[in-house]
């Protein structure tokens, strides 16, 4: 994997890392969607997919290989995007940075996941 997209990967990871402790809670993923203006139900929803020993938080380790099993799909979209303007899902903000954009189709992955 590219180092730049590990690079996103922690910064995303600090971003909802708010208490620094290194591990990602449920608690933490719902703030995050709060933020995100989506709704926090989807926290459990991650944490059942990606919290692969199950001990109830998500390491860097098991964020990363939820999120780079998801990318596959995500770039795919990316790559295709008409990077201008909104679609039917969510909107490209003037100023959105590459890994906001990222951000999003993520979220967008994870809720037509739980929708389908
Ligand atoms: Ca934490
Ligand atoms: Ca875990």
């Amino acid at each position: 994997m590219a180092k730049q997209s590990v690079d996103e990967l922690q910064q995303l990871f600090g971003e909802l890392d708010t208490d620094h402790s290194g591990a990602i809670k449920v608690s933490e993923i719902e703030d995050f969607l709060r933020k995100k203006k989506l709704p926090p139900a989807y926290a459990r929803h991650v944490m059942q997919h990606a919290d692969a020993n199950h001990d109830g938080v998500l390491t860097f380790a098991e964020f990363k290989s939820y999120l780079q099993a998801k990318d596959k799909d995500v770039r795919a979209v990316f790559n295709s995007l008409d990077l201008d303007g909104c679609n039917f899902f969510f909107c490209i903000h003037p100023g959105s940075t590459k890994t906001d954009i990222l951000t999003q189709l993520r979220l967008f992955s994870m809720r037509s996941e739980m929708e389908h």
